[in-house]
């Protein structure tokens, strides 16, 4: 007979490896941070290759904001609240901006080579 602390490591292990969120979030590496600070994207402008995942880190103490590629279709994201992070895979060349949905003021730029 297993014990119940065996069964739990069981379940936990279950449950790790079927939650596609874990999953995804260890599998991704991303190429290049941007930090969200004082209602600004830093660095504004970024280069990276095409298949790279940018991270984009919301580091106000209460600010939420958003990342919307909205020039290159995407529908208008969810808030990135302080702590939580965005990430975008850039699988095609070319240069692509974004803005904040609260703050259409703040804007920043990816290019993709
Ligand atoms: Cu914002």
């Amino acid at each position: 007979m297993r014990s119940k602390s065996a069964d739990m490591i069981v379940i936990l292990l279950a449950l790790m490896l079927l939650s596609p969120l874990a999953g995804a979030a260890d599998s991704v590496q991303p190429a290049a941070e941007v930090e969200i600070i004082k209602y600004q994207f830093l660095p504004q402008e970024i280069t990276v290759k095409i298949g790279d995942t940018v991270r984009w880190t919301n580091n106000e103490k209460r600010q939420y904001h958003s990342v919307w590629f909205e020039q290159a279709g995407d529908p208008e994201p969810g808030y990135i609240f302080p702590g939580e992070t965005y990430l975008r895979l850039f699988d095609k060349a070319g240069s692509f901006p974004y803005h904040c949905g609260p703050h259409p003021e703040m804007t920043g730029i990816v290019h993709v080579k």
